[in-house]
């Protein structure tokens, strides 16, 4: 059976220069070239149609975003170079919002720290479009998921996940993955969220945590010794109606792929006892041995092992790409994942 892909070349406006740890500046790893290596593999591998994503209106974002968020990385760039004129450089804060006050201050930079969780991911005059862009990538494959598509796959740049209500971080400005969520779920669909990126993701979390539907189970890097360090661990399992409906399988730096299938397949017995409407999976592929940011080791073969355990599943399966930053390699990890998923499914 084939696939659809989903795609949007405006995720070219978003080039950030730098990002900032180890005590030093260096290039952005979330670059342009992941989304057109992984858009040229799957033309190479000729899996299925692709097509490109519609326009939606804000009110789907607005399911998951705060509109005074919305608002803010629509104006960020602009406020930044009013008060940094000329060449500009990309918009970063240097200080946070620990305590929350109510209001977000006047001043860009105090706006930057307001809303913003780490200095690795600039503001640049594209990252509004690219990021709006993202988000109808994933609203556009969810449409041909409730319109029968079994098999669906967001090419989403930037990625989503640890973007949360009103904050940004990670990479990650808009939540492409919750925000085809609450589309799925305002159509009537119990969802199941199977995220495989290695980091956790905690926007995606904080966004659901107190909600019955959808599932959220996620494999990623244990916490406590890698990013977001803050959110992650077993013991989080959800509060109110959602207490349950969250569960974390965090992992040990180094993790290889016969621990990894064991956590995958303890996940996808939770999800497959739930009996979802539809599967939606957080595709990262930062899992990979020569990722340049991780610590897991999963090798070239281990993502086609990765799609076949997918198809354990065997409902609509919208995959929205999250990270993965191993630019010579990504490609045929995401094609490797859809071949073993789709030789292994029935429909
Ligand atoms: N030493 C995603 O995979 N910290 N985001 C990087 C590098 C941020 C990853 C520090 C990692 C964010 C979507
Ligand atoms: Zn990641």
């Amino acid at each position: 059976m084939p696939m659809l892909t989903v795609y949007s070349d405006a995720h070219n406006h978003h080039q950030g220069r730098g990002e900032l740890f180890g005590g030093g500046f260096h290039p952005c790893v979330e670059r342009p070239e992941r989304a057109t290596t992984v858009l040229a593999h799957l033309q190479e591998a000729d899996l299925g149609p692709i097509v490109t994503a519609d326009r939606w209106p804000l009110s789907a974002l607005y399911r998951v975003h705060d509109p005074a968020y919305i608002a803010f990385l629509q104006t960020a760039y602009a406020d930044w170079q009013r008060k940094y004129p000329g060449d500009s450089g990309d918009a970063l804060p240097y200080t946070f919002a620990l305590e929350r006050a109510s209001q977000p201050p006047r001043d860009i930079e105090g706006r930057l720290g307001y809303y913003a969780s780490d200095v690795s991911t600039p503001i640049m005059g594209g990252t509004w479009p690219s990021a709006r862009a993202a988000a109808e990538v994933a609203l556009t494959a969810q449409q041909h998921v409730q319109e029968g598509v079994q098999t669906v796959f967001a090419l989403c740049r930037p990625p989503g996940h640890h973007a949360s209500h009103d904050r940004y971080g990670g990479y990650c400005f808009l939540n492409n993955a919750a925000i085809a969520t609450r589309a799925l779920i305002a159509a009537g669909a119990k969802v199941a969220i199977l995220d495989v990126d290695y980091h956790h993701g905690n926007g995606t979390q904080a966004l659901f945590w107190t909600d019955a539907n959808p599932l959220f189970v996620s494999l990623h890097v244990d916490p406590t010794a890698d990013f977001p360090y803050f959110s992650g661990t077993a013991a989080e399992r959800g509060a109110e109606a959602g207490e349950g409906a969250t569960y974390n399988l965090p992992l040990l730096p180094g993790t290889g792929w016969a621990r990894y299938a064991r956590a995958l397949d303890e996940a996808l017995t939770v999800i497959t006892d739930a009996v979802p409407d539809v599967l939606l999976v957080s595709l990262g592929l930062d899992t990979a041995a020569n990722d340049p940011i991780a610590t897991f080791r999963l090798r070239d073969d281990d993502y086609h092992h990765l799609g076949a355990h997918l198809a354990r599943f065997d409902g609509p399966t919208l995959f929205v790409l999250e990270g993965g930053y191993a630019l010579s390699s990504l490609g045929t990890y995401v094609t490797d994942v859809f071949l073993g998923f789709l030789s292994n499914r029935s429909r």
